[in-house]
């Protein structure tokens, strides 16, 4: 578990799939796992060819492809530019495959590892880049390869085993163009299908937490967040005062002007409660029926219930019609019960709080209604 998760971090220069797009991705691994495989691999060629072969030019030329995958690797890690890095690894493994076919002049059949660039150049920088590679690439080694027949090989080497190095590699720049095309198509269809994910994971978050009615915060982002403000001001040693607010004689109201224009009131209570509670950490919700709550927070106390006071007065002044309520003034009224959260109190559950609001909204009631009562 342990070496795969350092594999992953090595092979991923610590890019997280999260933070970029398939096609990245998937560069960035194959980038990493090929240079990691060019040191080993080189630095092996190198000693190799130094002490067993005696060809101490190819010796040096291997140590210096080792040591810029090195480089290359490292600078990717640092700069986590991809592009860049593809770029670099692939003109550097270009230019050696050049100054090796020189020196190497395709004895032992030398040329066969010029089939690796295509697979590196299309992989690394994606089809219109890397074919682009490929094609000055081939065209380099074709001319040498074309020019050199019955030089080669000590004249072994024949117009048609140029013929067989044409084909054979142009076949493989074909497969591994299309293996590349095919990749990318589905890469840019995977994002699409990603972006319209996120946007409807988005939507569904948002709705979950909305009043389908009125458009403002349900109950159940009450639930979530409430607790979570709470311990938040406790810990900014802000003073948190919660409102519930709930419509006087409301049910006369229903059955006097029908339901449906009940819910255009509810409408425009929200509305006005959005008004009325539109500073930054202020929130207000639809938490039932026609009961409304409200968070706000201040440094102090007595500018939040202040505050507060003001909000029987202002949904009075909507002038709402209400010929059915049983108070004198024919407009729809609210009553309001309000508990902040005390310093050094033991009421710091929300649960506790809840109950002492919805107590204070009671009073509210039974002294008469259109008006705000503050707990304890
Ligand atoms: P009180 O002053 O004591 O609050 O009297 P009230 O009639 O408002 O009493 P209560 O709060 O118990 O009444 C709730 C009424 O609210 C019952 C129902 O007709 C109405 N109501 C609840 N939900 C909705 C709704 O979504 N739309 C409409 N139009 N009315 C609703
Ligand atoms: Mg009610
Ligand atoms: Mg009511």
């Amino acid at each position: 578990m342990m070496i795969k998760n350092i594999l992953k971090n090595l092979f991923t220069s610590n890019v997280k799939f999260i933070d970029t797009d398939g096609i990245s991705y998937r560069r960035l691994i194959m980038i990493n796992s090929m240079l990691s495989l060019s040191v080993l691999v080189f630095f092996s060629f190198s000693y190799f060819n130094a002490f067993y072969m005696h060809q101490t030019n190819i010796a040096v030329l291997d140590f210096i492809i080792a040591l810029s995958s090195i480089a290359t690797l490292l600078f990717l890690r640092k700069t986590k530019n991809i592009s860049r890095a593809a770029f670099a690894s692939t003109s550097i493994l270009i230019i050696f495959m050049f100054l090796f076919i020189l020196e190497n002049k395709n004895s032992n059949f030398g040329i066969i590892w010029s089939i690796f660039i295509p697979f590196l150049a299309i992989y690394f920088n994606g089809k219109v880049i890397g074919l682009n590679f490929t094609l000055f690439f081939f065209s380099v080694m074709y001319t040498l390869a074309y020019t050199n027949i019955g030089i080669w090989n000590n004249g072994a080497w024949e117009f048609i085993d140029f013929i067989r190095y044409f084909v054979a590699t142009s076949l493989i720049t074909f497969l591994v163009y299309m293996s590349e095309e095919a990749h990318e198509e589905a890469d840019i269809e995977l994002a699409k299908v990603r972006t319209n994910e996120k946007k409807i994971l988005a939507d569904l978050q948002r709705l979950s937490i909305t009043d389908g009615l009125t458009n403002i915060y349900n109950r159940r982002y009450f639930d979530e967040i409430a607790p979570k403000l709470l311990s938040l001001s406790e810990r900014h040693t802000n003073a948190l005062t919660l409102f519930i607010l709930d419509i006087d004689y409301f049910k006369h109201y229903n059955d006097y002007y029908g339901h449906q224009q009940g819910d255009e009131v509810l409408k425009s209570v929200a509305k006005e409660l959005l008004l009325f509670a539109k500073r930054n950490h202020d929130f207000v919700f639809r938490i039932g029926g026609e009961e409304f709550a409200g968070i706000v927070q201040s440094s102090k106390k007595e500018d939040n219930e202040k505050w507060i006071a003001q909000l029987t007065k202002r949904i009075e002044a909507l002038n709402i019609e209400h010929a059915a309520t049983l108070l004198p003034k024919k407009v729809l009224t609210v009553s309001v019960g309000v508990c902040t959260l005390q310093e050094n109190s033991t009421a710091t559950d929300i649960e506790t709080l809840y109950k002492k609001a919805d107590d204070a909204l009671y009073k509210a009631k039974e002294s008469g209604r259109n008006r705000t009562v503050f707990a304890p």
